[in-house]
C-alpha cells in the first residue's frame, strides 16, 4: 500500500473510479486444493471487470505525473462479505488478475499491479498502543491486498500448520469493504482485466476472529532515507494492549526498502526478519527493478501478553534500489500483523 499515493489519489481516483462490470469474469481456471486445512473451500471470487488504456509513458500525462507514477490506471470497488464467501472464516487470500480467457494477467504479460488494497469499513479496536506510530486505528481491518510487496504470496489468517484456529471472520453483506485497485498496463495495446479473490474458507464463523493492522516504525511522517546509503529508523517500544496470538508478521515497505525488523523482548521473545526481493518489470517498464516480494513470519502462532513491547526497525537503501521510474518521495515502514486477540470482538 501506498497511503501518500492513496491520498493523493484519493481526489483523482474519485473522480475516475469506473465502477466495476461484474459477472464478466466467467470461465475463471480451477484456484486448485486448498492449503490450509484439508476440510477447507477454495474458490475464486471475482470484484469486478476493468478495461485499462495502452500504456502511457510516465512524465507525459496519465495520473499528473506525481511521484513517478503516471502511468498507474485507478479504480475503486466496494465488495462486501457477501462478494465473496457470505458468512465465512477465511483462512488465506490472495488477489488474482486474469484476461476474458481465463488466463493470468501479470507483469510477464504486461499487467503491474501498484497495489490492491481492500478497507474495512467500521472501525477495529487497536491491539497496540502505538501513539501516532501506526495507522492501527485510522482504518477498519484490512483485508487481502496486492502490491509491489505482496502479491506473490497469500495473505494468512490462519497457521498454516493447522494447529490454531484462527480466520478473518466475514459477516455477509454486514462486512463491508473499499477497494482501491491502482494497476499498470505496460501493453501497447488497451487491455481488459478481471480482479478475483482466491480465498480459502470455511463457511460459518470459526475459531479467533483475527484483527488486522498496518502498524508504522516511524509514525505518519514514514522512515528515513538516504540517496548515498543504508540507512535504520528505529522505533519507540510500542505496547500490546491486549493479550492474544500472533499469526502473522510482514513488513511492508515501497521500493528503496531492504527490510523491517521487528522485536519483542521480556517474557515472550520474538523476532522478525522481513526482507524485500527486487525484480525487474519484463513486461515492459522503464526504471530500476521493484519489489516484488517480502518475506513472512508465520511459522507458529506466537504468544503475546497484553503489556509486552514491540520495537521495529525500517532499513532503505536507496543507493542500491532507486525505484521504478526513477524513485519516489513518501516512503513507509510497516508491519502488517495479523492479530488472534484471546478475547472475542
Ligand atoms: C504469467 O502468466 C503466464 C500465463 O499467461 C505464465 O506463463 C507466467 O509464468 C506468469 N508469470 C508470472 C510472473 O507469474
Ligand atoms: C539495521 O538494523 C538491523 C537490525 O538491527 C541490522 O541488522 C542492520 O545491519 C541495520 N542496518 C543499518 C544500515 O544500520
Ligand atoms: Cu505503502
Amino acid at each position: 500500500m501506498k497511503v501518500s499515493n492513496v491520498i493523493l489519489f484519493a481526489t483523482t481516483a474519485a473522480a475516475a473510479a469506473l465502477e466495476p462490470r461484474a459477472g464478466e469474469c466467467g470461465k475463471l481456471p480451477s484456484p486448485g486444493p486448498p492449503t490450509v486445512r484439508k476440510n477447507a473451500q477454495r474458490k475464486y471470487f471475482p470484484v469486478g471487470t476493468y478495461n485499462l488504456k495502452s500504456h502511457v509513458d510516465p512524465g507525459k500525462g496519465g495520473m499528473g505525473g506525481m511521484m513517478g507514477e503516471a502511468d498507474a490506471q485507478s479504480f475503486m470497488a466496494s465488495p462486501s462479505g457477501a462478494t465473496f464467501c457470505g458468512t465465512c472464516t477465511v483462512l488465506t487470500g490472495q488477489i488474482k488478475l486474469f484476461y476474458p480467457d481465463g488466463t493470468p494477467a501479470n507483469i510477464t504479460n504486461g499487467i503491474y499491479t501498484h497495489h490492491i488494497l481492500t478497507n474495512g469499513i467500521g472501525s477495529q479496536p487497536a491491539f497496540v498502543s502505538s501513539g501516532a506510530g501506526g495507522f492501527s486505528g485510522a482504518m477498519g481491518a484490512g483485508f487481502v491486498g496486492a502490491g509491489d510487496d505482496n502479491g506473490n504470496r497469500p495473505w494468512v489468517y490462519a497457521p498454516p500448520d493447522g494447529t490454531f484456529d484462527s480466520g478473518f471472520h466475514l459477516s455477509g453483506a454486514a462486512s463491508r469493504f473499499s477497494s482501491q485497485i491502482v494497476l499498470v498496463n505496460y501493453n501497447k495495446v488497451p487491455k481488459t482485466v478481471c480482479v478475483a479473490y482466491d480465498l480459502e474458507y470455511l463457511p460459518g464463523l470459526v475459531g479467533k476472529k483475527v484483527k488486522s493492522s498496518l502498524i508504522s516504525a516511524a509514525g505518519l511522517m514514514g522512515p528515513k532515507t538516504s540517496s548515498a546509503r543504508a540507512i535504520n529508523t528505529t522505533s519507540n517500544p510500542m505496547k500490546f494492549t491486549e493479550s492474544g496470538y500472533i499469526v502473522l508478521a510482514k513488513g511492508h515497505l515501497h521500493d528503496g526498502g531492504n527490510a523491517m525488523y521487528m522485536t519483542i523482548n521480556g517474557k515472550n521473545k520474538y523476532t522478525c526478519v522481513s526482507k524485500a526481493t527486487y525484480e525487474t518489470h519484463t513486461g515492459g517498464g522503464t526504471g530500476s527493478p521493484t519489489i516484488s516480494d517480502m518475506s513472512d513470519c508465520n511459522s507458529k502462532p506466537w504468544k503475546i501478553d497484553a503489556g509486552d513491547e514491540m520495537v521495529m526497525t525500517a532499513e532503505y537503501d536507496m543507493k542500491n534500489h532507486p525505484g521504478r521510474n526513477g524513485g519516489t518521495t513518501g516512503v513507509m515502514g510497516m508491519f502488517r500483523i495479523i492479530f488472534a486477540p484471546d478475547k472475542s470482538w
